[in-house]
């Protein structure tokens, strides 16, 4: 059984699709990052990085619960585990990969950071900027690469498309259309025709429900505030909150 202790954000996304697709015994454990919960002290024994998504695996190699932090390698664990996913040959597995780290080095933190300064800092151009042009220009390499291949890493889709289509869900915001992303487009479709994919999107926003109505009564913090930010983090990666 694999318990992924998690919000449906795109990172956790990415494993809730690997899961499902998977077809494996699963259970989500919410984890609301709105409320504070992934500063808690029971949370950081599974994420010392104090971040969604982590796994627990009540079978975990050798025997016995194994515990995991980082989405890109939660996904080569659960495609090694289940032999899914990952091409067998050498060159189409070093092709997964580096289409995986790619998602995991760029698409995440340039989408993440052009999210951010849309949303929380309207006034600040220069950032703005700076992250929509680097997500435009990295939309661009997808379609690139998905007009010589029918899925990112290769003829096969694995755990690099898997990682990679929840972090695209907001292309229409960004004007990414058929016409100029047609092969970008076509992939889109391709995964979102998937059972899995669909599933994981109907799940994510139940649980997005489901966490909110539990969370209805209790203090919000806002992971954007720099000034109570400061403390609350300091205090979430101090000796003593991480058992030391
Ligand atoms: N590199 C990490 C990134 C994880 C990450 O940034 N998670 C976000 C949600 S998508 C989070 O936990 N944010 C809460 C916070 O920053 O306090 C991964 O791929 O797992």
């Amino acid at each position: 059984m694999i318990e992924l202790h998690s919000s449906p954000t795109p990172n956790g996304q990415k494993v809730m699709i690997m899961l499902e697709e998977m077809g494996v015994e699963w259970k989500h454990i919410d984890v609301n990052i709105g409320v504070g919960e992934q500063f808690e002290p029971e949370h950081l024994k599974l994420s010392p990085n104090n971040k969604i998504p982590a796994i627990v695996d009540t079978n975990g190699p050798g025997g016995g619960p194994y515990t995991m932090m980082e989405s890109g390698a939660i996904l080569v664990y659960l495609a090694e585990k289940s032999g899914r996913f990952m091409p067998k040959d050498a060159r189409g597995r070093y092709d997964t990969l580096q289409w995986l780290f790619f998602q995991v080095a760029h698409i995440g933190p340039m989408f993440g950071q052009a999210n951010h300064f849309n949303g929380q800092a309207k006034d600040n151009q220069y950032a703005r900027d700076r992250y929509n042009n680097e997500s435009l220009r990295l939309y661009r390499v997808l379609e690139n690469r998905l007009s010589k291949y029918q899925w990112l890493a290769s003829s096969e889709y694995t755990i690099a498309d898997i990682a990679t289509y929840p972090w695209c869900k907001g292309h229409k915001d960004r004007g990414i259309d058929s016409v100029a992303f047609p092969n970008f487009i076509r992939w889109f479709e391709a995964m979102e025709a998937r059972p899995a994919v669909r599933r994981n999107n109907e799940m994510a926003t139940e649980i997005r429900e489901r966490m909110e109505k539990a969370a209805e009564n209790r203090p919000h913090i806002n992971i954007y505030d720099t000034r109570d930010n400061a403390e609350r983090l300091t205090r979430a990666t101090s000796p003593r909150n991480n058992g030391g």
